[in-house]
């Protein structure tokens, strides 16, 4: 079972992961982190989907993402622990290193 991220860490996060903002992954449902990418075009959404692909498969940590044309939304949460937890910290590091 995955620690939920406490109030500190959360605030940390504002620093920690500038480009992220807190969502919801569903209306009233569990808390996670949510980044939106606009790309030149469709190819160039889809090859970042791809490596992001290939990252949560070595975290063994997955978005919930959505991509229509050149955009994509990411939405990280860790289902195990209801809400946030460090595994989405990790992931959202590791999106941002090949952004
Ligand atoms: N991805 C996300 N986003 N949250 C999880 O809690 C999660 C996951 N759990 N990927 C993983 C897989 C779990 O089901 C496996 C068994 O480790």
């Amino acid at each position: 079972m995955t620690e939920k991220l406490t109030d500190a860490d959360r605030a940390a996060l504002v620093d920690l992961l500038p480009k992220w903002s807190f969502a919801q992954l569903k209306e009233g449902g569990a808390d996670a982190i949510e980044r939106k990418f606009v790309f030149k075009d469709f190819s160039e959404a889809f090859a970042f989907m791809t490596r992001v692909a290939l990252l949560a498969e070595k975290h063994d940590h997955h978005p919930e993402w959505s991509n229509v044309y050149n955009r994509v939304s990411v939405r990280l949460s860790t289902h195990d622990a209801g809400g946030l937890s460090v595994r989405d910290i990790r992931l959202a590091e590791a999106i941002d290193g090949i952004a």
